[in-house]
């Protein structure tokens, strides 16, 4: 079989289960949701691995190794962003069933339990989370979450009962880590490095820390033609400027991003002064200290911004995930894998958040990328070759190989 076109040939399939028709819209306990589990249990099955699905609403295909064996864990999330590609996510899903299917068809057998993993919701689009599969399995999911809606008022944990998972029980899936082994992540690198190395994999180093923080300044409303420009308490103005210093400031530094994603201005209305901005500022780098280091600077900024005109200014943060490190023995076997695949192999950071971010509460992490074109990702535009998915089952084939309980 050609692992990589047989990856190209079901991605493009699931792709289909999607709301959108321009890239890939598929959000948790949805129906398209529900239309791709039933295509990923198809790829499960062919891989030999029984299925069920988990209170949290991830689908797990499990093959039991040696009794009192410990288990690796594989998998990423089946979710998407709106309009995004057929990669982000469901590669990860794709490729490990691939590895498995291979292994068994070469005959072998590993000396460990393997369970693959399709997450529900990483993307956190549809409720204001994220992350609630691999946190369910570390342990790590604040009830609270499920009392979160989405635009239309459906609260997630109603959601999730609908789809056939048990959101008063999710507490209950938390993994034991003595049993575990470790999680492999495969993803599209999302960024543009492997393309500039001019390689199909790299091993990641480490994922980087994010916050958001949602920013308002508040002025003073007024008539646009009779308020003299001298002296007036525009919240927008305030809010350009912040956004400006932002942009430099972060630019200063090569590892950081800070990116302000989303602004609302009241009362928005063409011939009245904005007397108030709302805008989120999401922060992430490889460092947690440089990540706490630009938000106290940002916070300071905004007040001073806001002083010299007389504004207010309120910045709260409003979602943290600390900077991972992956574990440095799978990272080594990974690769030694990509390196006899690829011929050679390099290491690189996730500016990117994982379910890996979650699943390091629990147990070793590690993860594949595979070459993106352009670095685009979160667009429809996202491709990956069948080559090089191709040549990232031969590493994770490899990787099963060599991993020992
Ligand atoms: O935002 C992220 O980094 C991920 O795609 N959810
Ligand atoms: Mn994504
Ligand atoms: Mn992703």
């Amino acid at each position: 079989m050609d692992w990589g076109l047989e990856a190209e040939r079901r991605l493009i399939e699931i792709a289909r289960c999607s709301m959108s028709q321009v890239g890939v819209t598929r959000l948790p306990f949805t129906a398209e949701h529900a239309a791709a589990n039933a295509v990923i249990g198809d790829w499960m099955g062919q891989a030999g691995l029984a299925m069920h699905l988990d209170a949290a609403g991830t689908l797990v295909g499990c093959k039991r190794g040696p009794a009192g064996a410990p288990t690796l864990l594989m998998g990423s999330h089946q979710d998407s962003v709106r309009n995004g590609g057929r990669y982000d996510g469901i590669m990860g899903v794709a490729l490990p069933c691939l590895a498995l299917q291979k292994l068994a068809a070469e005959g072998v057998a590993l000396p460990y339990s393997v369970e693959v993993l399709a997450f529900a919701d990483e993307e956190g689009v549809r409720f204001p989370t994220a992350l609630v599969g691999s946190r369910a399995l570390a342990g790590t999911v604040d009830p609270a979450v499920f009392d979160l809606t989405d635009r239309d008022g459906i609260r997630m944990g109603d959601a999730l009962d609908a789809f056939g998972g048990d959101a008063a029980n999710v507490a209950r899936i938390a993994c034991d880590p003595a049993g575990i082994l470790g999680f492999l992540e495969t993803h599209i690198e999302q960024g543009p490095v492997l393309e500039r190395e001019d390689l199909p994999v790299g091993i990641v180093t480490s994922i980087c820390g994010i916050e958001r923080n949602a920013v308002r300044f508040t002025g003073e409303t007024g008539h646009a033609g009779t308020v003299p420009m001298p002296g007036r308490k525009d919240a927008l103005v305030a809010a350009g400027r912040f956004i400006s210093a932002i942009h430099d400031e972060a630019a200063q530094n090569a590892d950081l991003r800070a990116t302000v994603g989303s602004l609302a201005l009241h009362p928005d209305v063409v011939n009245a002064i904005p007397d108030r901005v709302n805008l989120t500022l999401e922060i992430r780098a490889p460092e947690d200290a440089d990540r706490a280091d630009f938000a106290a600077w940002a916070r300071v900024e905004g007040e001073k911004i806001a002083a010299q005109a007389g504004l207010g200014f309120v910045m709260d943060r409003t979602y943290v995930q600390e900077a991972v490190p992956c574990s440095p023995a799978l990272r080594d076997t990974l690769a030694r894998a990509a390196h006899s695949n690829a011929g050679r192999a390099v290491l690189l950071p996730s500016g990117a958040t994982h379910d890996a971010s979650a699943m390091a509460d629990l147990c070793p992490v590690g993860m594949v990328f595979v070459r993106c074109r352009d670095g685009k990702s979160h667009s429809p535009a996202e491709f990956a070759s069948a080559a090089d998915m191709g040549v990232a089952v031969e590493v994770l084939a490899d990787c099963l190989r060599a991993l020992a309980p």
